[in-house]
């Protein structure tokens, strides 16, 4: 089984618990402590194959400690959230982005651009269009408006990030099989003057490597485990209008057809 890390980003009270939990529980908890700071696991299908999920549901405390760049470091792929109902928590993304790109060391770092609380129409301050422009600015980084409230499009943000992850992890073994590849097919022997065979192999022992250190796991002293299984229905990102989510009524899909932004 594949285990992959994510971790949900954001400003305080923008809803990261509220979208944490309802993923994994299925549950909308409306009090949640803002201060915690937990881990929680959930199995999940996708194109039949399981995946192990530990999501590291992060809090305001930890946001400016070293804490944040350990889990980060472990992180596989980021959910940064704002709340569309609240200007600065998406002022605060710009940073923690930045923050993510470099403690990476890449740009091509699987993340999603959650905008929650989409429910509170008569509350919002940043439009969708705000939303695909900051998307656009980051690299057409996807984008998702969601309600935690109403369940919309909260599978989706969780399964679009690990799908990205995968399709990284794809492109990287590709990569790597290229490479051996090109080693196999060109060897590069050369004979020294005292006769000896300098094998390419050799030579990379000794150079720097580019593979990134494994990732540390992160602190799960005060985990909650929590492992449901789920079968995730799959989706196009081809069509983003048909997102493939149950919902009860045509009016739901209508709002969240809406709602759900995908380049
Ligand atoms: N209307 C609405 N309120 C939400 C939604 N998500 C969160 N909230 C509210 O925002 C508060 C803070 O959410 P929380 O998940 O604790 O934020 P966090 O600090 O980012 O983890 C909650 O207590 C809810 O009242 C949502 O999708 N819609
Ligand atoms: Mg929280």
């Amino acid at each position: 089984m594949r285990d992959y890390k994510l971790v949900v980003l954001g400003a305080g009270g923008v809803g990261k618990s509220c979208l944490t939990v309802q993923f994994v529980q299925g549950v909308y908890l409306d009090t949640y402590d803002p201060t915690i700071e937990d881990s929680y696991r959930k199995t999940i299908e996708i194109d039949n194959k399981v995946f192990d999920l530990e999501i590291l549901d992060t809090a305001g405390v930890a946001q400016f400690t070293a804490m944040r760049e350990l889990y980060i470091k472990s992180g596989m792929g980021f959910l940064l959230v704002y709340s569309v109902t609240d200007q600065r928590s998406l002022d605060e993304l710009m940073e923690l982005r930045e923050q993510v790109l470099r403690i990476k060391d890449s740009d091509k770092v699987p993340m999603v651009l959650v905008g929650n609380k989409a429910d509170l129409t008569d509350e919002r301050v940043i439009s969708v269009e705000d939303g695909i422009e900051i998307s656009s600015k980051w690299g057409k980084v996807p984008f998702y408006e969601t309600s935690a409230l109403l369940r919309s499009n909260v599978d989706e943000v969780f399964v679009d990030v690990v799908r990205q992850i995968i399709r990284n992890e794809m492109e990287n073994v590709v990569k790597s099989d290229a490479r051996n590849q090109s080693t196999k097919s060109s060897p590069s022997t050369s004979v020294g003057p005292n006769g000896n065979i300098a094998s390419t192999e050799n030579s990379k022992k000794s150079s720097p490597t580019t593979d990134k250190p494994r990732s540390k796991p992160l602190n799960t002293s005060r985990r909650p485990t929590e492992t449901v299984k789920t079968t995730l229905p799959k989706r196009s990102t081809n069509s983003p209008g048909k997102s493939s989510s149950p919902v009860s009524s045509k009016q739901k899909k209508k709002k969240k057809r809406n709602l759900c932004v995908i380049f």
